[in-house]
């Protein structure tokens, strides 16, 4: 069903349908430009590598709320042969991501906001500390031009909200989350005609930054490790799928 959208007749162009602000539009935006800001804020004193391979980076800030790890965390990476449009595209889609997700149980889209934002109720692993926890957020994707020369700069962000169809049956413990990729795509050796780029010419900047609380006690110490293993390893998985799944196909910018 279509709501928010009114229907006009005019006398030149016949009848127009004009699209409404969905009730999250605001919400969506703030938190968007927040991530805009955020993200250009580099990693200085109080936040440690925890893991480093190749041009992967991963940084956290270790920081508690009620004796509850909330640790920001922080991860570059650079990868070649792909678009920041063909990376946010496939975080984005629901079809591609029990093909690159490991820490799910299930995942399904409960509401379409609009074209680029949809609301996800998600059961995630045990591989979260103690007892299984699920999630339910808005994703939206969304391109950025800078200038007429650069390449957009394409993000996705994962928030949490609150949804009837998907209210917390305890002892399920919601995640509360915070969630942005951001990527930037290089273009090295340009050649004279745009139509000439190759996938060798192409680099990805990534930028994901996670702020998850577990909703609820866990020792510190198990969701520190969890952390420290699983998202290194979800960046790597979920890059190379990316490459694997493009590498023969039209680059999408
Ligand atoms: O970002 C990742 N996956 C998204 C798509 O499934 C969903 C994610 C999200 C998580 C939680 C709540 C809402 C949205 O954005 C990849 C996530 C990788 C997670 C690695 C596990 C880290 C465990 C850290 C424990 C902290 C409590």
């Amino acid at each position: 069903t279509v709501t928010n959208a009114t229907v006009v007749s005019t006398p030149q162009e016949g009848n127009l349908v004009i699209q409404g602000k969905h009730r999250l539009a605001n919400e969506i935006e703030r938190i968007v430009q927040e991530h805009l800001q955020y993200v250009r804020e580099s990693v200085s004193h109080g936040w440690d590598l925890i893991h480093q391979e190749g041009e992967m980076k991963v940084y956290r800030r270790e920081v508690e709320e009620n004796g509850i790890v909330i640790d920001p965390l922080k991860c570059f990476h650079t990868i070649k042969g792909v678009t920041g449009h063909e990376i946010c595209r496939y975080f984005w889609e629901y079809q591609y991501r029990m093909e690159w997700e490991t820490t799910l149980d299930s995942t399904k889209i409960i509401e379409v906001l609009d074209p680029d934002t949809v609301i996800f109720f998600q059961l995630h692993k045990r591989v979260w500390p103690a007892a299984q926890r699920d999630s339910c957020f808005w994703s939206h994707i969304r391109c950025i031009s800078n200038s007429e020369e650069d390449q957009p700069t394409w993000l996705v962000v994962n928030y949490t909200t609150p949804h009837p169809l998907a209210p917390i049956k305890s002892p399920q413990v919601r995640l509360v989350a915070n969630v942005a990729l951001i990527c930037e795509t290089i273009i090295n050796e340009p050649p004279l005609n745009p139509q000439d780029i190759k996938r060798e010419n192409l680099e990805c900047k990534l930028t994901y930054v996670a702020l998850i609380n577990p909703g609820g006690w866990v020792p510190s110490v198990g969701v520190r490790n969890v952390a420290k293993r699983e998202y290194p390893r979800f960046i790597k998985r979920f890059t190379s799928y990316v490459v694997d799944q493009t590498r023969d196909k039209p680059i999408l910018f």
